[in-house]
Parts: C-alpha cells; structure tokens; sequence
C-alpha cells in the first residue's frame, strides 16, 4: 500500500556527487541494474547530450522509485552557479532536500546560498557528507564546518570507519538515543528536556525517532549522513532515513487544482512538454485548465492568466513516468498539450509566496550575433524559445542599434547557449563583449504629477507617482495611495485590476533608470490620478479616457519622479573563497591584485590558506581559468554574486531601448506617432481629442 509522495531535491554545489549519489540511489532501490557515471556520460539525469560531453548537470531532471511504499520523486538539480535557475523553479515543488557537501572540499559559498534559499522557503533538509572514500576528507572536521557556516542544529546519524580510504563506510547508530540528539531535540521540546534530565527516565528509540521526524518538518534540526556516492557506503542509510524524516507531500486531491511548472521541455515533435507539482486538487486528461503567473512574478506579466487543454499527462512513479488518465495533489507528471505554458506558471489557483525570487538574478550582459546575418530572425526566435525554458534568462532586444542581448550568469552559461544554439537550431553564433548588468536604486524621495487637461500633457489623465528608497535587495514595492473615485473602473473592472495594470507600467518604466539601468530597492506610490468623462464636472469633463492615456503617462511621470530622486548606479561584486597550497600564494596574490580580487580574509591550516574577498564579476572567469597552473592543480576556487554596490569611478550608462521618456519632447513625438501609425482609429481618436479638448476647454 503506497504510504504517500516525498517530492525530492537533491541539492549542493557543482561537483559535489549529486547526479552520482541519484544514479547510487536508483541503484539501492533496483531501479537500474548498474550505477552508470558522470564521467563517462552513463547516468540517467545527465541525458542531455551536452551534459554529458561535459560532465556537468545543465537542467533539472526528475526520477522516481519507491522505497517503503514511499514514491519518492527526485529532482537532480545543477550545481553550478550559473545554472541556479534551475534551481530556483525546483524549489518550489520540493517537499524536502538532501544538500551534499563534500567531505573533502567542505562548505562552499554556493552551499550557503542554497541554504539560505532552503531557510526562506522553509523546506525540510537532511545533509548528505559525500566522497568520503577520498584522501583529506574529514568528520567532526565536516561536523564543525557545517555548524559554523550553516546551522548548529544538526545530529549526526552515525559515524565514519576508515576515513579517506575506498573501504571507508558510514556506521549508522544503531541506537538514536545518543545524548546528542536529545540534546539537540531538547531545546524545542520540553518532553524531551525532562526526559534529558532526568537520569532514571527512558527515551525509546520510536519515541525519539517520532520527534526528529517532528523537528525535521519544521526546520528545526537537521539530520547528518556521511557516505560516498561512488563506493555506495551510506546510501542505504540515507535511503531509509528519506521517509522516515521527511514529511511526505500532503494536499486535498478534491481540492481546486493548483500546481506549478518547473521545468518546461520541447518533445521530439517540437510540441511542449511541462513538468508540473500539483499542490491540490485532481488534473485529468481533457481537462481545460487556466494558468499564468500570479501576482509578483516576473516584471511585465503580472496578472496574465491563460488556459489550455491538457492532451496526455504520465505520472513520475516506480522508475519512469507513466501515461495516466490523472494526476493528483502531491504528484509530479508531464503534461503535454499546453502550447503557451512556460517555467515557472501556476496552474489553477496560486498557492501564497511561491512567486519569489530566492537567488540573485543575472550579472551579466552579452551581445549575441548570428555569424550569418540571414539567421537574425531564426537567433531571436530561439532565444525566446529558451528563455521559455529557463525564466531567468532575459532576452532583450535593441532595435535601434539591432542588437539581441542576453543576460547571463557566467561563462559556462554563455558556452551553453552557444551550444544549443548550435545543435538543437543549427544557427552558428557569437558573442560581442560580456559587461556587468549594473542596478539603480533611488537616493531620497522623489515626487511628480501630470495633470489633466493641463497644456502640456496630451494624455487624458492625471497621475502623480512617489519614489522612495527602499532597503537593498527589497526590489520595487508598489502601493496605491488612491480613492476609487479618481480611477476610471470601466477600463479596469475593480481597483485590482487598475494596481495590476499600473504596477505593469510602472515596473516596464523602471527597467531603464536615469542611466539606463534597472532601477530597484524602492517603493512607488500612486498618490493621484484622474480621468475625463464627457458628462462629468467642469474639471475632469472632456472625450472618456482609455488605458492608453494611463499606460503612455505612466513613463513620463514616473521618470520625473526619479529625477528627483535620483539614482545611484551599483555593479555586482562577487564573494570568492579559495582554497590553496601556501607556498603558491608568491605567485597567486599579484595575479590577484592585477584582476582587482584583493583577498581581505585569510586562513592558514597546515601548509594550505583559505583565502576569501571580493572580485569584479567580469573578472571572476578569468581568475577561474588561471588558478589550475597557478596552484599546481591543487586549488580550489569557488565564487558567487554577493551584492550590489555602488560603482567607484566613472558611471556606467546603458543605451536606452524605450521611447525615451526622460526627454520629453522625444517621447512624445514617438509615442504619438507610433499610436497614429498603428492604428487609424488610435489616429482618428487624437484629432477627436484634440477638437474635443478645445471644446471642454471653451465649456469651462
Ligand atoms: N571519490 C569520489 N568521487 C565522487 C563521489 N561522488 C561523486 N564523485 C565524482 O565527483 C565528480 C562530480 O560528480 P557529479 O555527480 O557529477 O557531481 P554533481 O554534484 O552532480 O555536479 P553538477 O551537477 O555539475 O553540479 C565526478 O567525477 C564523480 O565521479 C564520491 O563519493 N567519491
Ligand atoms: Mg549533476
């Protein structure tokens, strides 16, 4: 009898042994016959083809298998920074994780930023302490190093014999009843304290194991495993500790349909396939099903509601997926037939707090060229075909100076997007330069209005917008300070949907400061706003306001605002941390002066130094490429976006790709000029306006 779902993660930084540790896993459970390798290009979550030329994890991919009648669907996800979107939409759909750290290497800055991540979102983890078969790995070493960098509250599940060896095994306890645990557990659990102290009371073992369970769920301690992903010692451990820590997903299979896709594939065909959670609720083939993202999602599509028509769906279970008729709250299938879905939607209705970012959008910029001027079209096409599959990569197109742009997280991300371009479009592309995608964020409080039926403004409304500085990494905060009597609801339904609309205006704004550049961390309230109706009181009387008046307002308000305001422009720094020989660091520390990543804090253990600063993010590939030959091999450098901060020197700006609406005159003259081409009636509506306007003007 199947106990339930435990939807999966396994998660930790590049080359900690996730993808082994997942083929290890399917192999305890006789869902393979062989574990297959990374190194060689075996495993069953590195399918793609790159992926395994590379020997790297690029997309998130799903297993499943059953293990004590739990269906446990595992989710391998990427390591490496630049892949960390993938990530990020994974997070959403996991009722619990296994964060792997190296016994060797340790703690890595990206192992803190996933845990950080895994805090927010309060998912239950256990650690897994891989590749204890190799030469330096530690234990209370590792012990020690997860309490300092992460959380104090672990216990161990077992202990180690023959450390950094190939016949090292873990040991699990055979009794939990440690004094650890129930030290641990006694902190949160007065049961469990009266029990601690006093010396003549039993602790069973159930009873014990009952209440880690319970602490688990909560976050409120975390279990420890060693083992190594390639000899296999420990796996079996985890994997019995897996559903009897972690809380199965739960969730009303007659409730309202809700899910969330997080990974989108193309099938054979060409034809969509999304891989979706479902939280509630029963999805049947045949089914129609509306989905979007729900408020506070992605910039500019705020709102956007969809629907389609489910055509197949195969539920991850026993190994594989499997066609079904259904799937149900709890369950991970593939849905095919939903043409216009992409990552990161929620099917049905959102649950709360899931349309978070959890990591750093970003930091990179490139220009990205067809070698054959022919292919432009098909290059834009593609790359929006991939942004579909990975949400964080911004495609960004410049017409006047015909450029497509792509954000980027790093070099590795660009040789991938290079080398799908290449294998899955046939398109030979290049790239032109890789500069820091700089912020802005507001300095003080910046107010503007333009009033209706004031001379200079052409558009019927009156808006008044406030700017004000908010704290670092908050993003844009929007808040309508307004009366229901200054919007026009037989445009906008309710006042929602006039927030929502505005909010999308005012978010397009602002993706272009004073400088070019996105602005963030601030708050914008609309504090005014008016219309014109033709029946109306002398003041607002006039031709009936459209959405346009509002939309093609918004820019200029808005920028007036922040020019009052104004804006300081912040570059991304980089954390670095890395791990050398001592007696390379004569020949390290001036390569590191001259790419600009002075070292504030180092460590010395032995003859090694641990080494850990800030470097430029443009810099950091090549520090990456350099410290192989610097360190003889041997050093270990790991890196991640830390903050924003603001640039010394010159100012960088971006060239503008909107209308302008700094320069007011430009605006105008673009947005009135497009609004008459596009349309006959939009043209015949500004001669209407203007007559009217001299009507409404001789009325008064
Ligand atoms: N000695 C030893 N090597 C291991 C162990 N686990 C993994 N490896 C090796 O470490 C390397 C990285 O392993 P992967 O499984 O690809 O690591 P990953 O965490 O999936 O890497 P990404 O997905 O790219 O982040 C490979 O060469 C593995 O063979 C282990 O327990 N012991
Ligand atoms: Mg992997």
């Amino acid at each position: 009898m199947p106990r339930g779902t435990l939807n999966l993660g396994i998660l930790a930084h590049v080359d900690a042994g996730k993808t082994t540790l997942t083929e290890r896993l399917l192999y305890s459970v006789g869902v393979i016959d062989q574990p297959g390798s990374v190194d060689e290009g075996t495993t069953q979550t590195d399918s793609l083809a790159l992926e395994r030329q590379r020997g790297i994890t690029i997309k998130s991919a799903v297993v499943s298998f059953t293990v004590n009648g739990t269906t446990v669907n595992l989710i391998d996800t990427p390591g490496h920074p630049d892949f960390v979107a993938e990530v990020e939409r994974a997070l959403s759909v996991l009722d619990g994780v296994v964060l792997v750290v190296s016994a060797v290497e340790g703690v890595q800055p990206q192992t803190r930023i996933l845990w950080r991540a895994l805090q927010r979102l309060r998912v239950p983890t256990l650690f897994f302490v891989n590749k204890i078969d190799r030469r330096g790995a530690g234990y209370e070493r590792l012990l020690g190093d997860i309490a300092g960098r992460l959380t104090q509250a672990i216990v161990p599940m077992g202990s180690v014999r023959g450390l950094g060896t190939r016949e090292a095994d873990f040991v699990p306890a055979d009794k939990v009843s440690g004094s650890r645990l129930a030290e641990v557990l006694a902190e949160h659990d007065d049961a469990v304290l009266t029990a601690y102290l006093d010396d003549t009371a039993a602790m069973p073992d159930d009873w014990l194991r009952q209440k880690l369970a319970g602490q688990v769920k909560d976050m409120l301690v975390h279990p420890v495993y060693f083992g190594s992903a390639i000899t296999g010692a420990g796996v079996d451990a985890l994997l019995r500790g897996l559903p009897r820590l972690l809380p199965p997903a739960d969730g009303d299979a007659s409730g309202p349909v809700s899910g969330r896709v997080f990974k989108v594939e193309r099938g054979v065909a060409g034809d969509k396939i999304a891989y979706a959670r479902m939280f509630s609720g029963t999805l049947a083939v045949r089914d129609r099903v509306p989905f979007g993202r729900s408020r506070g999602g992605l910039p500019g599509r705020s709102g956007e509601v969809r629907e389609g028509k489910v055509t197949a769906i195969s539920v991850f279970a026993d190994g594989t997926a499997v066609r079904r008729d259904s799937v149900t709250a709890g369950q991970i299938a593939r849905l095919s037939g939903l043409a216009e879905i992409q990552i990161g939607d929620v099917l049905g209705t959102a649950r709360d707090g899931t349309d978070q970012h959890y990591f750093a959008p970003p930091t990179l910029e490139t220009a990205i060229v067809a070698r054959d001027p022919h292919d432009k079209p098909g290059l834009h096409a593609a790359l929006t075909q991939l942004a579909e599959q990975d949400p964080l990569i911004n495609v960004r197109q410049d017409d006047i100076r015909q450029e497509i742009y792509v954000s980027l997280y790093g070099e590795v991300q660009k040789q991938v997007i290079e080398a799908t371009l290449a294998t899955e479009y046939g398109l030979e592309t290049g790239f032109r330069g890789t500069t820091p995608i700089c912020v802005e964020r507001p300095v003080r409080t910046g107010t503007a209005a333009e009033v209706l039926h004031a001379p200079e403004n052409p558009f019927l409304a009156t808006l008044g917008i406030r700017i004000a500085p908010a704290p670092a990494g908050s993003g844009i905060a929007f808040r309508l300070e307004i009366g229901h009597q200054s919007v026009p609801l037989y445009i906008y339904k309710n006042m929602e949907g006039f927030a929502a609309a505005m909010e999308q205006y005012i978010t397009e704004t602002l993706r272009q400061g004073l400088y070019g550049w996105q602005v963030t961390d601030c708050t914008v309230a609309l504090i005014r706003s008016q219309y014109s109706v033709p029946d109306g009181p002398p003041t607002t009387r006039g031709p009936l306001s459209g959405p346009q008046d509002f939309r093609k307002l918004t820019p200029l308000v808005v920028m007036a605002a922040l020019r009052r305001a104004g804006t300081v422009v912040c570059e991304p720094v980089h954390r670095f941390r890395l791990d050398t020989p001592a007696d390379t660091l004569n020949v390290l520390l001036p390569v590191l002066a001259k790419l600009h990543a002075v070292p504030e804090v180092s460590a010395t253990r032995e003859s090694w130094c641990t080494l850990e600063g800030d470097i430029p993010v443009t810099r950091v590939h090549q520090l990456r490429q350099q410290i192989p030959h610097l360190t003889r091999g041997e050093g270990v450098m790991e890196s991640a976006f830390d903050r924003y901060e603001p640039v010394r020197g010159p100012v960088p700006t971006r060239p503008r790709t909107d209308d302008n609406p700094l320069n007011r005159e430009e605006y105008l003259r673009r947005v009135t000029r497009r609004g008459a081409r596009e349309s006959l009636p939009g043209g015949l509506r500004e001669g209407l306006r203007e007559r009217d306007g001299a009507r409404a003007v001789r009325d008064s």
